[in-house]
């Protein structure tokens, strides 16, 4: 899994990759032109419980690897190519906004479409280029590329000229198949998040709110609210001083917290953990994975050697308090390979190999 920010320069980026992923370095004050990637820690609550219980040597936390884009100077980013690479392989989007004000007013909605209008571009700079290639290879006679992909092409053309993005088309899953190798951006899944101060944080609002949620609502997408500035405090108070702080601000959960948890609702993941002495971990399958499939997150070999799954749900541990107990509750049930893993199942597989 990995996740590009990207946003106007000043917009917050570095800011929240930073944060997402714990980089101690000294938080720069000057815009950067250089990418940065990193590993995000998916901060579940459920895992730390499961970790004070079973104390392990180990505990894992599931990871999303971020990519915090560059500032790209303005004469670099002209056909968009630079953007186009930087997020070539990203499985989803996050477009910081800057909502908090410094010195000129903040316009969110603004930075918003600015950005999106920038990605369509970058789309159709790619169509245009690959349709022109195709046309040249049809005046040689030497047309390797098929009639629907051609056609799709040009329908995705017009889509980008009249603004929108690719994702508001609705295709196949053979049409789906014949463009993924281009990696259009604006197919990517989108999220925003909207930089805001404390005082706007306290509020629930900024300017421009109503227009940027309207926005995204009719397009459903995300909006979350984060404030570079609250989560810095917040990840330097120690507990109880942690709590009553966000209980001050009005949020049960950090903005990091809030991030991963609408990061995988929207792109449709869920968690199963493993437990023992060694090890707690969390591991991150796409909804609607069997538990065969689940098991070759693991290793392929208990997947090629699964036999059956032991299962049991994180609410139903809890309630029972240890495994011996779940046992005795006729909890724990025994699963097939066909059966579909389900958010916070805690899994032991069974394998001969
Ligand atoms: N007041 C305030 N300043 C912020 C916040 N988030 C970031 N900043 C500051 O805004 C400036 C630009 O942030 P940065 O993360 O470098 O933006 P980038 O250019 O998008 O990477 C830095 O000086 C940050 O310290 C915030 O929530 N509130
Ligand atoms: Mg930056």
């Amino acid at each position: 899994m990995r996740i590009g920010i990207i946003g106007l320069p000043q917009s917050g980026k570095t800011t929240l990759f930073q944060l997402l992923t714990n980089n101690p370095s000294h938080l720069s004050q000057k815009p950067s032109l250089k990418a940065n990637t990193g590993i995000a820690r998916v901060i579940d609550p459920r895992v730390t419980k499961l970790s004070q219980i079973f104390s392990p040597k180990k505990t894992t936390y599931a990871a999303i690897e971020m990519l915090d884009t560059a500032n790209l100077p303005k004469s670099q980013n002209k056909n968009g190519s630079s953007l186009l690479e930087a997020l070539k392989d990203v499985d989803a989007v996050v477009q910081v906004v800057r909502a908090f004000d410094n010195s000129s007013a903040a316009r969110p909605m603004s930075e918003l479409a600015e950005i999106q209008s920038e990605l369509i571009l970058a789309d159709w700079g790619l169509v245009e280029t690959r349709l022109g290639r195709i046309e040249k290879e049809r005046a040689k006679g030497a047309n390797n590329t098929s009639a629907k992909e051609t056609a799709l092409l040009r329908r995705f053309k017009e889509t980008l000229e009249q603004e929108q993005p690719l994702r508001a088309v609705v295709l196949t899953e053979e049409e789906e198949k014949l463009i993924r190798g281009y990696n259009f951006l604006t197919r990517k899944p989108l999220l925003i998040a909207v930089n805001v101060d404390e005082e706007q944080m306290r509020r629930h609002s900024y300017p421009q709110k109503e227009e940027l949620e309207d926005w995204a609502h009719e397009r459903s997408i995300p909006v979350i609210l984060i404030s570079g500035q609250v989560e810095r405090e917040i990840s330097q108070l120690e507990e109880p001083d942690r709590s009553l702080f966000m209980a001050d601000l009005g949020i049960a959960e950090s903005g990091i917290e809030r991030l991963s948890r609408v990061v995988y609702a929207h792109l449709g993941l869920i968690s199963y953990f493993t437990v023992g002495e060694d090890e707690v971990r969390a591991w991150t399958i796409r909804q609607g994975t069997n538990a065969r499939q689940a098991a070759g997150k693991i290793h392929s070999d208990l997947e090629r050697g699964f036999i059956r799954a032991e299962v049991i749900s994180y609410e139903d541990f809890i309630t029972a308090g240890n495994m011996q107990k779940a046992k005795e509750k006729g909890m724990l049930r025994l699963e097939g390979r066909e059966y579909i893993v389900q958010d916070g199942d805690i899994i032991s597989i069974r394998f001969k190999v």
